[in-house]
């Protein structure tokens, strides 16, 4: 056979063999019960803009790539990591480029991932991950520019969905091991925090002149070749959703649905939003849902790419995306305004709740969101199973 047609034919039967898998998910989802959404907390002094032990305060200073900030910020996340999630595995993705006001020079780009998989999971390749993504960088102008919402506030959200499902993760896993059944293949399922540097333009936004972190990664991974055989053939392949957080944390936001192709992502999102407000869990009371385009149909506007991002060199590769940046922008957008003090704390607390529950949700914790170490007996009865086949 020649070796493009016996590829092919690799190809064709490793997407039979997922079939189920993808099916199974496609199918059904078990939601987290309300005892579990009750039990979801945010602590106000991780996203103080005071605190230096916190969360967020470390990330609100300026963080142009290259610079003494920009390291300060990696080193918080590297800390946090190390300190609070010893079992999510970091590494470094480093790339430099010149830049329209580096003089010819090589600026440094330094992108963060830190990444949780199944204990029994060896090597790359099976597991199938939900990456959530930020970027960390600040942009060169206005002199000074801090990012609260773009995105120091979207960063510490992250930090705080990571460590919100780890213990449930251990948990969850050290129960299928005990039952051994690690083998059930739909369990190789992990998750991923992509903290991303260069996302601004340092003069003006443009395809060159944008997203340098994430061009990077983008390109290393797609020529990251997984062992032979494997179910993903690359780390690309491996994320199943990418869910990229910009612009968050001002008041009164509005999400749209910006891909029709994972618009049934959108609406688990808007889902676990919707039932942490039934469940008097948010604190905001803005006049809509964050997330208001649940309803939308096929023959609804579908603004899909047209708001330039991180997702760009992924979203080219073939990446599923779920886009959570708001439209309109919010008002401080690219202004000295855009710091700690505009920035609406209920909000950033009620985003880190979401994508906390979002995380643990995608993870199928539903059981193992207490502190305890057992699943909670009742946990069958109290979880609602969703279709998800329509859009
Ligand atoms: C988002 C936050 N972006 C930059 N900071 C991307 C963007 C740049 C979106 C220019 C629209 C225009
Ligand atoms: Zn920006």
């Amino acid at each position: 056979m020649n070796p493009s047609l016996q590829q092919n034919t690799m190809q064709l039967l490793r997407s039979l063999l997922i079939l189920p898998l993808a099916l199974r998910e496609a199918l059904a989802y078990t939601t987290l019960a309300e005892e579990s959404l009750q039990s979801l907390s945010v602590s106000s002094d991780d996203f103080s803009i005071t605190n230096d032990d916190g969360l967020l305060a470390p990330i609100l200073i300026p963080r142009v790539p290259g610079t003494p900030g920009n390291a300060k910020v990696l080193q918080h996340f590297h800390d946090f990591f190390t300190n609070n999630l010893p079992e999510w595995k970091l590494s470094f993705q480093n790339s430099s480029s010149t830049t329209p006001t580096s003089s010819g020079k090589e600026v440094p780009f330094r992108n963060l991932i830190a990444t949780r998989d199944p204990p029994w999971v060896e090597g790359e390749g099976e597991v199938g991950r939900l990456a959530l993504v930020a970027h960390f960088d600040s942009k060169l102008t206005p002199k000074n520019f801090i990012g609260a919402t773009d995105s120091a506030a979207p960063c510490a959200m992250l930090l705080h969905a990571a460590r919100g499902i780890d213990a449930a993760l251990t948990s969850k896993w050290a129960a299928i091991e005990a039952k051994g059944e690690r083998d059930e293949f739909d369990e190789h399922r992990g998750v991923q925090i992509l903290l991303l540097d260069g996302e601004e333009a340092f003069a003006t936004w443009t395809h060159t002149d944008s997203v340098y972190g994430a061009r990077a990664l983008a390109e290393e991974w797609e020529s990251t070749v997984n062992p032979a055989m494997s179910t993903f053939k690359n780390p690309l392949e491996s994320i199943d959703l990418f869910v990229l957080l910009d612009l968050l944390g001002a008041s009164n936001p509005a999400v749209p649905s910006y891909f029709k192709i994972t618009h049934w992502a959108y609406k688990r999102m808007a889902s676990v939003e919707e039932r942490l407000r039934q469940a008097n869990k948010l604190k905001s009371k803005p006049e809509a849902n964050f997330l208001w385009e649940s309803n939308k149909d096929e023959q609804d506007r579908w603004s899909g790419g047209t708001v330039e991002d991180d997702h760009l060199p992924f979203m080219a590769r073939g990446v599923d995306i779920l886009h959570i940046i708001p439209h309109p922008f919010p008002n401080v957008w690219h202004t000295s305004s855009d710091d700690g003090e505009h920035l609406d704390l209920d909000v950033v607390e009620d985003w880190a709740m979401i994508t906390t529950a979002f995380a643990a949700e995608w993870m199928e914790l539903e059981g193992y969101m207490q502190s305890s170490k057992e699943p909670r007996k009742d946990s069958k009865r109290t979880a609602i199973e969703h279709d998800r086949t329509e859009l």
